[in-house]
This record gives C-alpha cells, sequence and structure tokens, in this order.
C-alpha cells in the first residue's frame, strides 16, 4: 500500500524493504513524488509505473525498445502519460464532462505482490478499489486489478471484479503505444476483412481491406474482433505480436502531424516513432459485470525478428 502524503523517499524505502527483488526489481522514482518498479533480468528490462498501473517501457534482451514513450511526456502526480500502455477504464474514449479514457490512468494504485518464476520473469499484481473520489464520478463497488508479467514477452492481464449489489457496464482499453522505426513502413495485419468505425470520418462504418497502412490520421475502432495483430515495423526488421482474450475490438491509432501539434506532451515528429495497436472493450459493445462476478482481458505482446 502506498500513501500520497508520505515523503517519497520514505515511500521508496517501504515498497523497497517489502516488495523489491534483490537483483531483479527495484523502486524509484519516475517523476517527482511518483513511485515506478525498475526491473532489470536476463529476459528483459521494463518499467511499471504505480500511478495509473503504467507500463512504462519493455525490452527483450537484445531488442530495441518496444513500447514507445514520448520525448515530451509528462511525469507528475493526477496527470496522463503519453506513452507506454496506460489503463483505460471504466471507460474508453471521450465522456462529455470527463476525462477521457476513465478515471485510473491517473489514480495511484495499491501494489500488492511481486514475484519471480521458475523462468525467470518476474511478475507485478496492482490493484485499485472505489473510494469516494471514484464513487463521485462513477458509483460502483469494484476492485481493479492488473497482472504485468515481464518476461521474453509482456503479459497483461486487467480483472474487473464488481463487489457491489448492482451489474454495471463498462469499456476498457490496455492502450498500447508501440515503438516503430517510420510509420509510413508499418503496417499492421490481422484485421483484414474487419468492420471499423473511423473515428476520423465522425465514426463512419468501413470495413478494412488488407493490412492497415499509414498515411494519415488514423483513429478506428476494430469491431468484433478477437484476432491476434501484428505489427510489421519494416524499418526496424522486425515483428511485433498482440494475441489477446477477453478483448472485442482493436483500436489502431496515430495522430499523424496536425493533430500531434495539439498535443503539448507529443514532441516534434514523434508521430513518424509510433502506433498504437490497442486491445479493447469499446462501445457500443459494452461489458456487463454482474455482482460478485468477473471480467478479464489479457494481452501478450511479443517480438521476432
Ligand atoms: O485510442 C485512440 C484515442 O482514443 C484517440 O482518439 C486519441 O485521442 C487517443 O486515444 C489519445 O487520447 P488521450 O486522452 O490520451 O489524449
Amino acid at each position: 500500500m502506498t500513501a500520497m502524503n508520505q515523503p517519497i523517499a520514505l515511500e521508496l524505502a517501504a515498497l523497497n524493504a517489502r516488495f523489491a527483488i534483490p537483483g531483479h526489481l527495484r523502486f524509484m522514482e519516475s517523476g517527482p513524488g511518483l513511485p515506478m518498479a525498475d526491473i532489470r533480468t536476463p529476459l528483459a528490462t521494463a518499467r511499471v509505473a504505480l500511478q495509473g498501473a503504467q507500463v512504462l517501457a519493455w525490452r527483450p534482451d537484445g531488442v530495441a525498445p518496444v513500447l514507445w514513450l514520448s520525448g515530451a511526456a509528462v511525469f507528475e502526480a493526477d496527470k496522463a502519460v503519453r506513452g507506454g500502455i496506460p489503463v483505460c477504464w471504466p471507460w474508453f474514449g471521450d465522456r462529455p464532462g470527463h476525462s477521457a479514457h476513465g478515471f485510473v490512468r491517473t489514480r495511484l494504485w495499491e501494489l500488492r505482490e511481486t514475484t519471480l518464476d521458475a523462468q525467470g520473469q518476474v511478475r507485478l499484481t496492482l490493484g485499485l478499489r472505489d473510494d469516494a473520489a471514484t464513487r463521485a464520478v462513477w458509483d460502483h463497488a469494484f476492485d481493479l486489478e492488473l497482472q504485468v508479467t515481464v518476461g521474453t514477452t509482456l503479459q497483461l492481464t486487467l480483472t474487473t471484479h464488481n463487489t457491489g449489489l448492482e451489474t454495471f457496464t463498462l469499456t476498457e482499453a490496455l492502450h498500447t503505444y508501440f515503438s516503430v522505426g517510420d510509420i509510413r513502413q508499418t503496417t499492421v495485419h490481422g484485421l483484414d476483412g474487419t468492420d471499423y468505425l473511423d473515428k476520423v470520418q465522425g465514426f463512419a462504418p468501413a470495413q478494412q481491406r488488407g493490412p492497415v497502412n499509414f498515411t494519415g490520421e488514423t483513429d478506428r475502432v476494430y469491431r468484433h474482433t478477437t484476432a491476434d495483430c501484428v505489427i510489421d515495423d519494416a524499418d526496424q526488421k522486425r515483428h511485433i505480436t498482440v494475441a489477446k482474450t477477453g478483448s472485442h475490438a482493436t483500436v489502431v491509432w496515430n495522430p499523424w502531424i496536425d493533430r500531434e501539434k495539439a498535443m503539448p506532451d507529443m514532441a516534434a515528429g514523434g508521430y513518424q516513432r509510433m502506433v498504437c495497436v490497442e486491445t479493447v472493450n469499446a462501445a457500443p459493445d459494452l461489458i456487463s459485470v454482474a455482482p460478485g462476478a468477473q471480467h478479464a482481458m489479457s494481452a501478450v505482446i511479443g517480438v521476432r525478428q
């Protein structure tokens, strides 16, 4: 358990005393007052911020960074970080009168467990429960848990438990930013023939033909798809794979030049080195969770060179 009002040095000392794994995992600051797990194993390195339970970096041994983090990302309390894997929950996208993509990406999560398994993978379990602040924006009782497993693959499982007495509905995303050598030489495979809503065209319905390629702003919600995707990062001569369960939509996003300019936490030209391929449950296809029930969504990311 962490507490925002504790001086960061004490908080890091407490985290290290309880959760560090000597030679594999220790805690440091990602920004002023913000604790982060720094993971170094023979298999991979990774960083996971407790604010937002956000994976900020993952790099299997011998491979260039797989996740993209903006050169102008802001590391401050209550601010979303541009890059890595923001967790969007209990809504994905805009909601009038509320912050986009829900509220958990700017909350401080509690660390529940860290483990090192026989294969040398490090696993972190982070959690968040409802409180007065969450009730004020979303009046439901919940326990949300994210398991992050760091190894030659990166595995994330986001589990929603309904701890209340009424069914609730939600949408959600593991809003993953991938690092690519050149967006113009990047294609995303696995969505051929899939219907999508094109946000750039006011959510007009359309259908994918062949792989997704990038020649301008791209913001699409691919519906009714459980398919794995493969990002062909041709410039870096590698393929990034994204397999998933518990997710019926995939979002593909690149802001391109004009939208990038409107985002202060994107450095000029950053759009050329990133693509989001997101593991999602999106409107209008809501997830319903009954009292006492749970729903899990997972992504497994790998790299082939
Ligand atoms: O997933 C794509 C998207 O919803 C885009 O429409 C775009 O706005 C992006 O996410 C980033 O959202 P954010 O709230 O992090 O600026």
